[in-house]
Parts: structure tokens; C-alpha cells; sequence
């Protein structure tokens, strides 16, 4: 029995499902119950069956699954994958901003720690963030941690948005340059040029289309273009090209990997079902009091 097979095996005995984020290696994409965003994965997490849930992504992920199905095990292939994003926002810049601006909501990204999450109104992914914030009843809205996506939503809505900190970004998205897609669309004149919103405002502008991972997926398949340079995380190009056999794919960017999300292997995962560690806990007041922002999203996102 190969590892795929042994960990499937392990996972229907202990009655365990797989979530995998779209930017996970091919090979646990291939044998995972979901893989999506981490919209679609909350979803998921927040209506499982299952008594475990093998969450492989990174950790703001897993956590959310526990907050939003707290009597399930959460069990991680590896602890240690982090989100670098995630943690440059900081609790203490994050409530000195709320109370300097009292009549501003806050939304917060779902790549944020779940201490964070209990400050927010709402939670928003790059898939609805522009839908939630326009949805605040506020005209300024608290927005944080990831500048490019605040660029985004700033021009897709009406409100003034303060970015908490005003310097968040994503190591992996940042680093792709207007020379990296120059390079591209010479290499690919036939190509559309899709690319995430965590990707610099440059980027954005000179791309064909800007959109959440599952917004690409869908934006892709539906085009009636053969060829796509894509602007997110590699492991992206898996999924489009499973699903779309027949449309090329090509990155932006080779180098564009993020090292924690690559964290997870099929070893760590047979490990983990096994001896069901590392699992995720989240401490009260945090789990109660993050559910709500959490839920508000899922709710205004149906
Ligand atoms: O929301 C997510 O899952 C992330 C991190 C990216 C995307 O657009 O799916």
C-alpha cells in the first residue's frame, strides 16, 4: 500500500476527513475530501460529519475549523506551518487604531490569529472582501493586515479604508514584479494574465483579471482563452490544470512558493492520523469570542 493509500485507509477508519488549500503539494490535493480556499474550507469545517478534521494548510486555517466546530479534533500535518501575514498584524497596534477611530468597523482577513479575529466585526477572505466591507455600516472601515488587498477593496467599494498595519503583505504574493510579468506575457502573447489581490497594485492593473483562488479557478474555466499566466501561489496550477486538461497554465512567476504552505507532506499527515497530533486548541475566551466574526462572514457569504 502506497502512503496516499494508507493515509485514505486511516482517514475512513477514524472517520476523519481531509481539507486541503489550494496552494498545498499536488499529491495531498489529489487525496483530499475538499480542496478549495479557505471560504470554501470554513464552510466545509463548519458542516462536517466527520469526528476528525485533517486540516493542511497553514495554521490560521486549522484554527478557524476548530473555532467554528469546536467539539471536532483538528489534528495539522505540521504545527509549524505558519502564515507570515498572519502575524504581522499585532493585537495591541490593532486596539490602539479601533480607539482612535470609535465610529469605524473593523474587518479583518481571515489570515489573521484567532486573538486578532476576536477584535473584528467580520472576518473576509480574498473572495468576499470587497462584499463585506461594503456591507459595514460604517464609512471607514478598519482593514487589515494585507495593504495589496486593502488597494483592492478600496476601489471596489465606497469606503475609506485605515489598513492596520499599513505595511502587511504576503512574502510570497509581494515579490512578484511588473519585470516578472513583462517576462511572462512575452513569453505567452496569447495568454490572459490572471492575478490574486494580495499581488502589488501594479500587478493588478496590468493583469486581464484579479481574483481570490477560486475567482481564478472560476474565471479560467469559464474564459474561452486556451492560455493563462498565473499570479498566486504554484500549487494553484495543479488544480486549474485538473480541472481545465485541455487550457494551458503557466506562472508568473516561478518562484512564487510559499514555503509554509509546502510545510505539509503526506509523511506528516500519515503521522498525524495516526497518533492524532499535532491538534489544534484554541483557548477560551478566544474560541467563543472569534466565532461570531467568523460566522458573520459564512452568513454574508451565503
Ligand atoms: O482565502 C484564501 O484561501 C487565500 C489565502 C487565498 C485565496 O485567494 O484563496
Amino acid at each position: 500500500m502506497n502512503l496516499q493509500e494508507e493515509i485514505l485507509r486511516l482517514a475512513k477508519q477514524k472517520n476523519a476527513t481531509i481539507l486541503a488549500h489550494n496552494y498545498q503539494r499536488s499529491e495531498i490535493q489529489d487525496i483530499a475530501d475538499h480542496v478549495g480556499d479557505s471560504l470554501d474550507l470554513s464552510q466545509k469545517a463548519s458542516d462536517t460529519n466527520a469526528d476528525i478534521i485533517l486540516f493542511c494548510g497553514v495554521k490560521f486555517m486549522a484554527e478557524t475549523a476548530k473555532i467554528l466546530n469546536p467539539k471536532k479534533k483538528v489534528l495539522v500535518p505540521d504545527v509549524s506551518a505558519l502564515c507570515p501575514l498572519a502575524d504581522q498584524l499585532k493585537l495591541d497596534e490593532l486596539v490602539k487604531v479601533k480607539r482612535q477611530n470609535p465610529g469605524a468597523k473593523t474587518v479583518l482577513y481571515i489570515n489573521t490569529n484567532a486573538w486578532e479575529k476576536v477584535e473584528a466585526d467580520c472576518i473576509c477572505t480574498s473572495a468576499n472582501a470587497d462584499k463585506i466591507v461594503q456591507a459595514m455600516d460604517s464609512d471607514t472601515v478598519i482593514f487589515g493586515p494585507d495593504q495589496n488587498l486593502a488597494y483592492y477593496v478600496s476601489k471596489k467599494t465606497d469606503k475609506r479604508l485605515i489598513v492596520a498595519p499599513p505595511t502587511g503583505l504576503c512574502p510570497t504574493h509581494h515579490q512578484m514584479s511588473m519585470d516578472d510579468l513583462l517576462e511572462a506575457k512575452e513569453k505567452h502573447p496569447n495568454a490572459k494574465v490572471v492575478v490574486h489581490p494580495e499581488c502589488i497594485p501594479e500587478v493588478q492593473e496590468a493583469a486581464d483579471w484579479v481574483a481570490s483562488t477560486n475567482g481564478i479557478l472560476r474565471y479560467c474555466t469559464e474564459s474561452k482563452t486556451r492560455e493563462f499566466v498565473i499570479g498566486t501561489e504554484n500549487g494553484m496550477l495543479h488544480r486549474l490544470q485538473k480541472e481545465n486538461p485541455a487550457k494551458l497554465f503557466y506562472p508568473l512567476s516561478e518562484t512564487t512558493i510559499c514555503p509554509n504552505m509546502k510545510m505539509n507532506t503526506l509523511d506528516k499527515m500519515l503521522s498525524a492520523l495516526k497518533n492524532e497530533k499535532p491538534e489544534i486548541i484554541v483557548p477560551e475566551p478566544t474560541l467563543s469570542g472569534s466565532r461570531n466574526a467568523i460566522q458573520r462572514m459564512l452568513d454574508l457569504s451565503r
